[in-house]
């Protein structure tokens, strides 16, 4: 092979619909539109009672999804229901968009494990606190479809944060290499906790690193739903087409605080947010089927009630449910208990003795 010192790359930019909602060719017709409006708009309720929930010590810490729900609900909707889902920390949209139910995820945020149960064929994994780890699940997860010539694909969600950690970088080399049917999506919001992105890596875009592993990279305006759903439901389909991963950076924006335990006025600028504000994912799809006649203010009122009712019952759900057992928190973990777990356990079933 010849030596090219000119290699060159460049990185595709993707957007399809502008902030004033304007789109000539929706990837989706009007009842996948509503249906991703409504996933949309329900995770928003959600997100803004989790916050009420926190403040009122219902719930312990929890990561906001605001500004983030067209990057998560496109790319989930883009999925098929035989594919995988492997979250961070923050894609309670996403794992809405898979059929999570919502007293689960409070359950999650209020510490319980239980919520951390998936039902069942909905195909997700668990939420992942330590940043970066689970590209290499998914990885794994995609190279067992292709050895046992399965037709599912998987998709994991990460941070620009944790796009420069090494479990994240290794996990896209083995993808590269064996080809593995797996798509992910990095949702770029700017910033991990107080750092800025562009003190979190040099390169110009996150979609670009995909070319040093041998796969394709997009980035997309992640406020844009049309442009995440194209995007993954593309590189979902060449990924098991067996063309390999694709990397999908979702540009996009965390409207709220790192997590409740956060305060990000801290450092960075309140004419940033408002910015940001204006790009809004959900005030971007309803403007788009106001104008052509696909929604209408009656429907609006009639979601938002819907939303909130729901929402109101998933609460009541998380909040009924039965206390968990103690003595689960010794089980679990080890097929046979350690030692220091036995004592543990000793000492503990001694304190309710007393
Ligand atoms: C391995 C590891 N290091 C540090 C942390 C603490 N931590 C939690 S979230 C976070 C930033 C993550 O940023 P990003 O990947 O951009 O995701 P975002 O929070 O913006 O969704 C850090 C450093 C952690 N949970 N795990
Ligand atoms: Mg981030």
């Amino acid at each position: 092979m010849a030596y090219d010192e000119r290699l060159s790359f460049s990185v595709r930019k993707l957007q399809l619909m502008d902030e004033a909602g304007n789109c000539d060719a929706p990837p989706v017709k009007g009842e996948d539109m509503r249906k991703m409006y409504e996933l949309m708009l329900t995770a928003r309720v959600f997100d803004n009672n989790a916050l009420k929930l926190q403040r009122e010590g219902r719930i312990g810490t929890y990561a906001s999804i605001l500004g983030q729900e067209a990057s998560q609900v496109g790319s989930a909707y883009a999925m098929q229901k035989e594919d995988w889902m492997f979250p961070a920390f923050r894609e309670g949209a996403a794992y809405l968009a898979r059929g999570m139910p919502m007293h689960l995820m409070y359950a999650y945020w209020a510490g319980d494990e239980r919520g951390n149960y998936i039902p069942p064929g909905l195909n997700c994994f668990s939420v992942s606190i330590p940043v970066g780890t689970q590209p290499p699940h998914a990885v794994g997860f995609a190279m067992a479809a292709k050895m046992k010539k399965e037709k599912y694909a998987t998709v994991t969600y990460f941070g620009d944060g944790a796009a420069s950690e090494g479990d994240t970088m290794e996990a896209m080399n083995f993808a590269g290499v064996f080809k593995a049917p797996v798509v992910f999506v990095c949702q770029n919001n700017q910033w991990a906790i107080s750092m800025p992105s562009r003190r979190q890596t040099a390169s110009g875009t996150i979609a670009q690193k995909a070319v040093a592993f041998g796969f394709d990279g997009i980035q997309v305006d992640g406020n844009d739903i049309f442009a995440v759903y194209k995007a993954t439901k593309e590189a979902l389909e060449k990924a098991r087409a067996g063309d390999g991963p694709a990397l999908v950076e979702c540009l996009t924006y965390r409207m709220g605080d790192h997590t409740t335990a956060d305060d990000a006025k801290k450092y960075r600028s309140e004419k940033e947010i408002e910015e940001w504000k204006k790009k809004d994912p959900i005030d971007r799809l309803r403007r788009h089927m106001l104008k052509k006649k696909i929604w209408s203010d009656a429907d609006e009122k009639r979601l938002q009630k819907n939303a909130a009712d729901r929402v109101q019952a998933a609460i009541k759900a998380f909040e009924e449910m039965p206390e968990p057992k103690r003595e689960d928190m010794f089980r679990y973990v080890y097929e046979k208990p350690t030692q220091a777990l036995q004592e543990q356990m000793k000492e503990y079933e001694g304190g309710l003795k007393k």
